[in-house]
């Protein structure tokens, strides 16, 4: 057969772009080479429903090796007891999940997706909100913070059966253990969404959520730099202590139950080329040199916080204590809007994305907010003081928003700094 040039050309310019650019966006990393390669392999042939040693197709002996390795090494990275590598994504980790543990028309509470919450917990426009009858904490409008009084007094009220934490635009430390005292009181599941912030939880950068939840979520692309897809987790001991009544009124172990909320339940075929892939990242993830590089990821945000505060821009919540921020750009200018903001650094080759800041009077299209990451910068090789350059070019596109000559000579910088800074030698 032959090549398939058109789409290989597609592939090729999107390579350059990443390479020429400086990725913000804080879901995106850089995967490694190998982690890229397992995914370009055999594996993608087969089909392998079930779980290692009870499949229901023949010929499983190599991709169940592949998998338990995955699974060894997701469970040795983040201390958990049992692990699901399967899910295709975070969104399917926390609908199988859901599936698992609630029934339809359950109460689930969850973080505001406007206040920086995700869609999979509990938004009108998704599964989780059409299939489950959500309500919603959210931060202070004065700090930008969780105000952990009110999760408590909406939980009281609403008695939801699962309490959902985790974040896809906060920039702060979770209380796990209050979340745990408010589960507890109302007899409620509780549930950590880590996508964002695996890696830094991995590490023992931020606190650990298999302590006090009950479930643990999720990515392995943003910060954890593995492929895309996604994983479920609980503690050893959670196996053993709680049991989930099934639709049927029988006690099972919620390991088998999470299982069978991920095959049969929402997923068909496991991708195992991709698992290969996750295999490789979390053994990346255990190693010295991820260690520097989270560290940096961590340093590199609080330097880029600050140095958007000098400038005059409002970080919400004052800082960060994780891998990115969200940025409120009305204090700066009124007029500035997030769809401006975004549409304008991506013609110098920076990429953010727009994002609702809480209590946003635009809408999502709009929205008076970026969100910016230093997972990928970091990938890179960028530091401190990379951080602060970046900050300068991005406030003098958005101060010069309609000077084409003024962003064509910053898009010249950009394309030149970032051949420093080699992907994919
Ligand atoms: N789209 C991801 C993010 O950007 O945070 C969450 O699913």
């Amino acid at each position: 057969m032959q090549r398939d040039q058109q789409v290989f050309d597609l592939i090729n310019q999107e390579q350059k772009r990443q390479e020429e650019g400086i990725e913000l966006i804080a879901s995106e990393n850089f995967a490694s080479k190998q982690v890229i390669e397992a995914m370009g392999t055999v594996l993608t042939n087969k089909y392998a429903e079930g779980l290692p040693g009870k499949r229901y197709y023949g010929g499983c002996e190599v991709v169940d090796q592949i998998e338990d390795l995955a699974r060894e090494r997701a469970k040795k990275l983040f201390g958990a007891g049992w692990v699901n590598v399967q899910p295709h994504s975070g969104a399917q980790a926390n609908a199988a999940v859901m599936l698992a543990v609630l029934n339809a028309g359950d109460k689930i509470l969850g973080f505001d997706l406007s206040h920086g919450g995700h869609l999979t917990h509990g938004s009108s426009v998704n599964f989780s909100g059409k299939l489950y009858e959500p309500s919603f904490y959210g931060v202070d409008e004065e700090n930008g913070m969780i105000n952990y009084d009110k999760v408590e007094e909406t939980a009281a009220k609403e008695k939801p059966k699962l309490i959902i934490c985790g974040a896809s635009a906060y920039s702060r430390e979770w209380n796990y253990e209050r979340l745990r005292d408010i589960a507890d009181e109302n007899g409620a599941l509780l549930l950590a969404d880590i996508s964002h912030p695996a890696g830094l939880i991995a590490r023992g950068l931020l606190s650990d959520p298999l302590e006090y939840c009950d479930i643990v979520t999720t990515t392995t692309h943003k910060t954890l730099r593995g492929p895309r897809g996604g994983m479920i987790m609980i503690r050893e001991d959670k196996e053993n202590t709680i049991g989930i009544k099934t639709p049927k009124g029988d006690l099972r172990k919620m390991s088998s139950l999470l299982d069978s909320g991920v095959f049969p339940g929402t997923q068909g075929g496991p991708l195992e080329h991709v698992i290969a892939a996750k295999a490789i990242a979390f053994e990346e993830a255990l190693s010295e040199d991820y260690l520097k590089y989270i560290i940096q990821v961590k340093k590199n945000a609080e330097v880029m916080a600050k140095a958007f505060i000098s400038k005059g821009y409002h970080v919400i919540s004052g800082g960060t204590d994780n891998h990115l921020m969200l940025i409120d750009l009305r204090p700066k200018s009124d007029n500035l809007t997030g769809k401006i903001a975004e549409d304008s650094l991506i013609k110098a080759d920076i990429t953010i994305n727009k994002n609702m800041v809480p209590f946003d009077t635009r809408s999502p299209f709009v929205t008076s907010g970026i969100r910016v990451g230093t997972a990928a910068v970091t990938t890179r090789g960028m530091k401190e003081n990379d951080m602060e350059r970046i900050v300068d070019l991005i406030d003098d596109i958005l101060m010069n928003h309609e000077d084409d000559s003024k962003i064509g000579s910053v898009k010249n910088e950009v394309n030149n700094w970032m051949n420093d800074f080699p992907l994919y030698k």
